[in-house]
């Protein structure tokens, strides 16, 4: 049994993706955003106590994390797809974006937001927030050249992970100094169950 505490706008739409990609049968259980505060609902500390989406509930309990969702996910149901086998060159690089994902790259997104909220718009915090996000657009960029996918010619997780970075970053900042990501994002978006997703998971703001 797999069941995903989904929120409205937010990161929990990455593993409700990974798992149409999969054809994974699962339940949803969805939660909506304070319309003014923009927080996730306290029933979502009820699904584990951190109180933050995306949850899975699964036969051996509940996890959080994107991450560590997906890589549970991918571990005990994937049968292989969606990430480089252990002896796969491609290993290093695909470790290297899942963690990118939740970490350097989704720092300079914080930044800005919070940044923003706080009427910072414009001064030196907002200037570094500026500086970290130019540094990992510039290399999900460079890697994309050439490529369809961030690993090359077959598309993985990590494209699922990393894809939030550069929606968030088109609409806090615009994209149109990365067309090979801007490109690479829409390739994503058109993809049948990135559709699915936003069809049966509700509003996502950051859809192409
Ligand atoms: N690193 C976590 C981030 C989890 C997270 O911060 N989720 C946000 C939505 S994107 C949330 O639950 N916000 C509601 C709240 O903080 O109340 C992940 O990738 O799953």
């Amino acid at each position: 049994m797999l069941k995903l505490h989904h929120l409205n706008h937010s990161r929990s739409s990455r593993v409700f993706w990974l798992l149409e990609e999969l054809g994974l049968p699962f339940e949803v259980v969805f939660h909506e955003r304070h319309p003014e505060t923009r927080m996730g609902p306290p029933a979502l500390k009820a699904a584990h106590p951190i109180g933050k989406a995306p949850v899975l509930e699964t036969d051996d309990g509940a996890i959080v994390e994107s991450g560590a969702i997906i890589d549970f996910i991918l571990r005990r149901h994937g049968n292989g797809a969606l990430a480089p086998a252990n002896d796969s060159p491609d290993l290093l690089r695909y470790l290297e974006w899942m963690n990118i994902a939740v970490s350097i790259g989704t720092n300079p997104i914080m930044l800005k937001v919070y940044g923003l909220a706080a009427g910072l718009q414009g001064t030196e915090f907002d200037q570094r927030a500026d500086a970290e996000f130019a540094g990992v657009l510039g290399f999900i960029e460079q890697s994309l050249e050439g490529r369809p996918y961030l690993l090359g010619d077959t598309f993985t997780a990590a494209d699922i992970q990393v894809s939030f970075v550069a929606e968030l970053a088109r609409v806090l900042i615009g994209i149109d100094a990365y067309p090979n990501m801007a490109a690479w994002l829409l390739r994503l978006h058109a993809r049948p169950a990135f559709r699915a997703t936003i069809e049966k998971g509700g509003d996502y703001a950051y859809a192409s």
